[in-house]
């Protein structure tokens, strides 16, 4: 089958969102969830890529409370230049940010703290005898996750030590997770289960990837928490996929260590090459609408696409339409010669929730992949690690 038109290609999709009203989604500026605009007392100053975990939390906050809110986004150190706007509001240009009724709050936990007087509490409050220790929890999990993913191990021991110790916190989040009948850490879903959320998910993608520990799959409470999570539109339209994370942590983090266990090295190839519907980051079943939502997302931004593709803008522009030419139709479409690292430049690139939701990015990846791999076996140019300048926002001009 020969590549479809743009315009053929347009008419294969009506997928469409309300963002400032519908569901909990990445790209929107403004959320009203039906109130006026001029009941916004709010801006959210976010990271342009969602990669900011401490951004996620308070993003998840507002879209559970339904207040309404602006978005600003900014970029981070490890993907570009800090915008001077941003440096003059918050000096550190640490993110994120609120202004609230004008007033200026940052880290987010004093952000949490300062909403719930605006707008009350998510079930139960940020000091309440309840919470604080499953705050204190969240904090402890952390430590054992970084302690153990972001910095070398020197010994088979040292390594098998800190796996160890991560597992121990985990029983003890588990013990946690039991205290309650329900799913969530308290008797309803509250302001603990934000805060567990952002790092919970990038812990199970990264162990995954980097350890060939599946978070998700070895502890059945915190495996009925992500369910029950998965649940919520809200937490839907902020949700990443491993692909993202492991690859957007290493700047962040200061690096991640492989432990080259042959676990690790399954994982490692199914995360990079797939196939991505084996991965256990989802698993809530698949919309009808993903193929059309993967569409809809390429079109409107193809012009950047093809653009920051390394390939020769032609090449891209019909490989690009023969991988979506099979995402649609499921008919194979034989790519120009030499475009195998250029789709797979981009399978490499897509970033979940930023460009398009969890399932629209499995189809798409595997539409590049299963296209690439019919003229060549070239993998893309590699992933840095220190930064992702491969990703500044400054290169990503707006859709017209
Ligand atoms: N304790 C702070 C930590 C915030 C933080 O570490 N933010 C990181 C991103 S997740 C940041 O803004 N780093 C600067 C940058 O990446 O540009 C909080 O809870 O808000």
């Amino acid at each position: 089958m020969t590549a479809l038109s743009w315009t053929e290609l347009e008419a294969l999709t009506d997928f469409d969102l309300d963002r400032v009203n519908g569901p909990t989604n990445s790209q929107a500026r403004l959320r009203l969830f039906g109130h006026s605009e001029s009941d916004v007392r709010v801006t959210l100053y976010r990271d342009y890529h969602a990669w900011c975990p401490y951004c996620q939390k308070i993003w998840l906050w507002l879209e559970e409370k339904q207040i309404p809110y602006r978005i600003e986004k900014v970029t981070m150190f490890c993907y570009g230049e800090k915008e001077a706007w941003y440096k003059r509001k918050v000096r550190s240009g640490m993110l994120p940010a609120i202004e609230l009724d004008g007033r200026i709050i940052t880290e987010s936990d004093d952000i949490l703290i300062a909403l719930e007087r605006a707008f009350g509490v998510l079930t139960f409050g940020m000091e309440d005898p309840k919470v604080k220790p499953l705050r204190w929890l969240e904090r402890l999990l952390f430590r054992g996750w970084c302690n153990w993913l972001c910095y070398p191990s020197y010994s088979a021991r040292e390594e098998q030590q800190k796996r160890e110790k991560f597992i121990e916190i985990a029983a003890q989040v588990e013990e946690a997770l039991s205290k309650t009948p329900g799913d969530y850490f308290l008797e309803e879903f509250s302001t603990v289960d934000v805060i567990f959320t952002p790092y919970v998910e990038r812990m199970n993608a990264s162990l995954y990837y980097y350890k060939g520990y599946s978070m998700r799959e070895e502890n059945p409470r915190l495996k009925a928490w992500f369910d029950a999570m998965e649940t919520r539109s809200a937490y839907r339209g902020t949700q990443s996929d491993f692909h993202t994370h492991v690859h957007d942590l290493p700047p962040q983090m200061g690096g991640c260590w492989e432990n080259g266990e042959p676990q690790m090295l399954v994982n490692k190839a199914r995360v990079d090459q797939g196939d991505w519907f084996e991965l256990p980051d989802v698993s809530y079943p698949e919309p009808e609408t993903s193929r059309q939502e993967a569409l809809h997302r390429v079109i409107k931004h193809r012009s950047n696409i093809i653009r920051v593709n390394p390939a020769a803008d032609r090449l891209i522009d019909e490989a690009l339409r023969c991988a979506l030419t099979r995402m649609m139709t499921g008919e194979s479409c034989v790519p120009p010669i030499g475009s195998d690292v250029a789709l797979r430049y981009l399978r490499d690139r897509v970033s979940v929730p930023r460009d398009m939701s969890i399932y629209a990015a499995k189809r798409f990846r595997t539409a590049l992949e299963e296209t690439a791999a019919l003229v060549g076996e070239d993998q893309g140019l590699p992933i840095p690690i220190k930064h992702r300048r491969d990703q500044d926002p400054a290169n990503f001009a707006k859709p017209v």
